[in-house]
């Protein structure tokens, strides 16, 4: 595990399908936590960075990459975060993240790769204090607002990552939670915000875990 002092901030992290409503959540969920204490956003790709100029291009669809080449990538971007992550949680700063490895497993084991060769790079992260998968029926996601025109944002593609997101290797010594998404947005945050505040409070009252590494 990482080296941390006794009151360290707390790394949670939202995942699912495009359109599963992550961002909104995530925002909200470090609006709520800016009440106790510093937090600080992310997102999985961070597109600013050398590694995340490149995802965004292939994202984009302005280069090609094989899949694997760009599985690596998508790692290496969260591997060029993680000594911030540990700092920022080191420092008492809680960590709110949109996307993180479950992500970068599901959407490329959905094109193919395998599921094992497609967790083995991400395995040592910082593993997050709660996972929330965020789901919605296939007839909910159709509602929302068309696709972009990003690569992966088609049916074909996300039915078989929303199939990849339930394998459970994926929560291998993870606290991971399913969300109803298809709810209203206030309904969702409050559930989102009570098992936020039942971890946090369970963590000060039996002392902070050490952050684990992930798939470790
Ligand atoms: P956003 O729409 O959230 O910007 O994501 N993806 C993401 C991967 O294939 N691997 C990863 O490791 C991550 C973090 C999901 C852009 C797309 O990138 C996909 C959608
Ligand atoms: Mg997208």
């Amino acid at each position: 595990s990482w080296p941390t002092t006794a009151s360290r901030g707390m790394f949670f992290v939202f995942e699912g399908l495009d359109r599963s409503g992550k961002s909104t959540q995530s925002k909200l969920l470090a609006k709520h936590l800016e009440t106790v204490g510093p937090v600080k956003w992310m997102c999985f790709p961070n597109r600013e960075t050398a590694t995340g100029m490149l995802i965004d291009l292939y994202l984009r669809k302005k280069i090609d990459l094989p899949d694997e080449a760009i599985h690596l990538l998508f790692s290496a971007n969260r591997w060029e975060a993680s000594r911030m992550i540990v700092d920022e949680l080191g420092r008492g700063t809680h960590v709110v993240c949109d996307r993180y490895a479950f992500s970068g497993v599901a959407y490329s084991a959905a094109k193919g790769l395998d599921f094992e060769w497609c967790r083995a790079p991400d395995v040592g992260l910082p593993t997050p204090d709660g996972v929330f998968y965020l789901h919605v029926t296939p007839s909910e996601g159709a509602k929302r607002s068309a696709f972009g025109d990003e690569r992966y944002e088609n049916t074909a593609m996300q039915t078989r990552v929303r199939e990849e997101f339930k394998r459970p290797a994926l929560k291998e010594r993870v606290a991971w939670r399913d969300v109803d998404g298809s709810r209203e947005v206030g309904v969702i945050h409050d559930e989102i915000k009570a098992t936020v505040d039942a971890i946090r409070l369970a963590e000060q009252e039996n002392g902070h875990r050490p952050i684990a590494r992930l798939w470790v």
